[in-house]
């Protein structure tokens, strides 16, 4: 077994047990790697980051392209966690950019890969919309960023958290400062709070009032890609593994449209928001370091970074000016000026959306 895969489940990112949530996957035939790259690549051309002579990856050092290629959005939080890592690991990868709002993460090639993915992990489809992305508590989505497909081991790997996971177990360097063995427990159960963060209501509703839906009884937002995936379910109807995932997509959509955003559950998403920070705050409180577990930044700390820096792009920076709040104050300045964020996030065009106040292009 893979030392990552160790890794991985010492630190709890595999289910103790699979989801049972969700529809089951039949077996199918494996898909053909090399020829589904090639037609990815076809439909999204890659660009070499952050170019072949840096990095202090093997592909640096033989100016070879990375085998590496990450398929993302620009401001979509899942994304920005796997480009965060790659930056804080120094590690080239080729970058090959979706666009949510276009339908690109419905291409049927895509689609069809990460269905196989979801199968062969073991994991059910979601169909239902808890309101975080947890693939835990919710299922396994074929039709979102982002995907890393290793073109050296040919495999393809899926679920932000994993990905960054199996990025730091390549880079024994960097493995102990971003993952230190003596928080690797406390480190997981902050990321499993981060993973079940309730980031698509507060973006989802937030697109919606932009664009003048927000009087609506559901959420359009949501409602478009139910749409979308009733066309594609048609088109590919005699294809059982693609057609199954844009039916769970469209049953997971739907019940987001109609469940997630009436005052009442945006009522409890704001409390459970502010549950999470005021316990983040006090954690910091009694940490001794500038972050959470050392004085320099552990992956639990870049994930908070991009929670906070979306939190904040949303107008919702309120939620941590209270006088006691002085330590989430302090750790979001401090976060604000790494290296990693400032390159994967606040640099990379159309990452943020507070100074454009674009969220219409947000991807949650
Ligand atoms: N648990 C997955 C969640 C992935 C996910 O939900 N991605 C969102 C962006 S953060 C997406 O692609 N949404 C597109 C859509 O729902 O149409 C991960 O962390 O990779």
């Amino acid at each position: 077994m893979p030392v990552y895969w160790l890794l991985a489940a010492a630190l709890g990112d595999e289910p103790k047990q699979p989801p049972t949530r969700g529809i089951h996957l039949e077996t199918t035939t494996a898909v053909n790697f090399t020829e589904m790259l090639a037609a990815l690549s076809h439909a999204f051309p890659g660009t070499s980051l952050p170019g072949k002579t840096r990095g202090t990856g093997s592909a640096a050092a033989t100016n070879q392209p990375s085998p590496l290629h990450l398929f993302h959005a620009a401001n979509s939080i899942c994304s920005q966690k796997v480009r965060t890592v790659l930056c804080a690991l120094q590690q080239p990868y080729i970058s090959h950019q979706m666009n949510i709002f276009a339908g690109d993460t419905y291409h049927p090639h895509y689609v069809r890969l990460r269905a196989h993915a979801c199968q062969s992990l073991g994991y059910r489809l979601a169909d239902q919309h808890t309101g975080s992305t947890s693939v835990l508590n919710t299922g396994c989505d074929a039709c979102v960023v982002p995907t890393l497909l290793d073109a050296s081991s040919e495999r393809v790997l899926i679920d932000s958290r994993r990905i960054c996971m199996a990025l730091i177990e390549r880079a024994p360097i960097y493995a102990e400062r971003l993952l230190p063995s003596d928080h690797t427990e406390a480190i997981s159960l902050e990321l499993d709070v981060i993973d079940d963060f309730p980031n698509y209501p507060i973006l989802a509703h937030k697109i919606d009032r932009d664009s003048g839906a927000g009087d609506s009884s559901y959420n359009v937002f949501s409602m478009k890609k139910v749409e979308r995936c009733e066309t594609l379910m048609q088109e590919y109807a005699d294809e059982p593994l693609l057609s199954a995932a844009y039916r769970a997509k469209r049953d997971k959509e739907k019940s987001a449209a109609y469940e997630l955003f009436d005052d009442a559950s945006m009522g409890q998403t704001m409390e459970k928001i502010a549950a999470i920070l005021t316990g983040l705050n006090a954690r910091l409180s009694s940490s001794r370091h500038q972050f959470l577990f050392a004085d320099s930044p552990t992956l639990a700390d870049y994930f908070w970074g991009l929670e906070l820096m979306r939190l904040d792009d949303l107008n919702m920076s309120a939620l941590w000016q209270n006088d006691d709040d002085e330590g989430l104050q302090r750790y979001y300045r401090r976060l604000g000026e790494l290296p990693a964020l400032d390159q994967a996030v606040t640099q990379w065009p159309g990452a943020r959306l507070s100074s454009q106040r674009q969220t219409e292009q947000a991807q949650p």
